[in-house]
């Protein structure tokens, strides 16, 4: 019988919340995040599914567990845990896993305001500004990142036929346009969204499939963005990424936008160190850029950058106890 706390210290980068989990993370077996992540899965999932889902999460909930580096050049590894699974990569999760761990002791960077984390999808250099215990931006320069695929067309319910590009930032994005069946996410509800959300992302990956050329670990198209007009013009655009099984991220999604600033490179929309302002749902800011170009697999792709913000607002001591609560593991509804 299951029976464990966990000490946890909650955020929320832009609006999307961040539990990292300070005390009580398992012991993983591997040479990389991506081997830690695959033991992760088959062995302790249970800690993810407690942990994200209701009663003691909710539809959006994400975070992530600290573990030790494998290279000692580098200062933290870290694995992703949210609704859907552990994904190889959060833009969010970083700026709030980052903010967290510097603002309460965590984690000493070699070279204080710089930190170069491993993820599952590979290594992230960040940079953060601080004023005295507060982080006040986190800057992350993300895996190198890829337009897939272009004009796919899928049918979605009530609207009809979507035309849509699939690029890869961290995860694997369909990208939605406004088009003549879609004027653009500010004309729908974020449940109209999900609902139509749930029916693509499976429709997409029944007919399609994408695999990391380095890593067949990332797979799937997890991730749906819908596009549409900012709210403030001076923004570059806006978005609504479906994750999950109901989420919206309340931020632009760090995954999201750099896949994003891939399919807007590779289509001459968006130029190297140009500022890439990019707001989500609710109208929160990430600022991302092109840093470099490069490839990967020998296929062109972008090194982005994002930079956003995150906000400590509590600790939490959440117990895991299967003979005394039939929800111990969580659920969804
Ligand atoms: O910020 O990369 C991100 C992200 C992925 C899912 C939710 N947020």
């Amino acid at each position: 019988m299951i029976s464990k706390t966990f000490f946890c210290v909650d955020a929320h980068t832009c609006g999307n919340p961040v539990r990292l989990v300070a005390g009580g993370g398992p012991l993983l077996q591997g040479n990389s995040m991506s081997e830690k992540r695959q033991h992760f899965l088959r062995e302790f999932d249970w800690i993810r599914t407690g942990l994200m889902f209701e009663p003691r999460g909710h539809d959006m909930m994400s975070g992530s567990i600290l573990y030790p580096p494998h290279d000692p050049a580098n200062d933290v590894a870290v694995l992703f845990i949210e609704t859907s699974g552990c994904l190889p990569m959060c833009g969010h999760g970083t700026i709030g896993t980052i903010t967290i761990a510097i603002e309460e002791g965590l984690l000493t960077p070699k070279i204080p305001g710089t930190v170069r984390m491993e993820a599952p999808a590979g290594l992230i250099i960040i940079e953060y500004q601080q004023e005295g215990r507060k982080v006040k931006s986190v800057k992350l320069r993300n895996v190198p990142s890829y337009l897939a695929a272009e004009n796919l067309q899928m049918e979605c319910p009530d609207l009809g036929m979507l035309r849509f590009d699939v690029a890869y930032g961290g995860n694997f994005y369909a990208i939605i346009d406004p088009q003549e069946n879609f004027r653009g996410l500010e004309h729908h509800t974020a449940a109209q969204l999900v609902a139509w959300s749930q029916v693509i992302r499976k429709r997409i990956n029944d007919a399609h499939t994408f695999v990391h050329p380095q890593d067949a670990t990332i797979n799937g198209c997890s991730h749906i963005q819908w596009t549409g007009a900012p709210i403030d013009p001076a923004s570059s655009g806006r978005n609504a990424v479906f994750y999950g099984d109901k989420a919206i991220d309340r931020s632009p999604c760090g995954t999201g936008t750099s896949a994003r600033m891939a399919q807007w490179f590779a289509k001459g929309k968006l130029r190297q160190g140009e500022p890439f302002i990019h707001e989500s749902f609710i109208g929160s800011k990430f600022t991302g850029r092109v840093e470099a170009v490069t490839e990967l697999a020998g296929k062109p792709a972008i090194v982005p950058s994002i930079e956003g913000w995150a906000r400590v607002y509590g600790y939490n001591n959440i117990r895991i106890d299967e003979a005394d609560d039939p929800y111990a593991f969580g659920f969804q509804v």
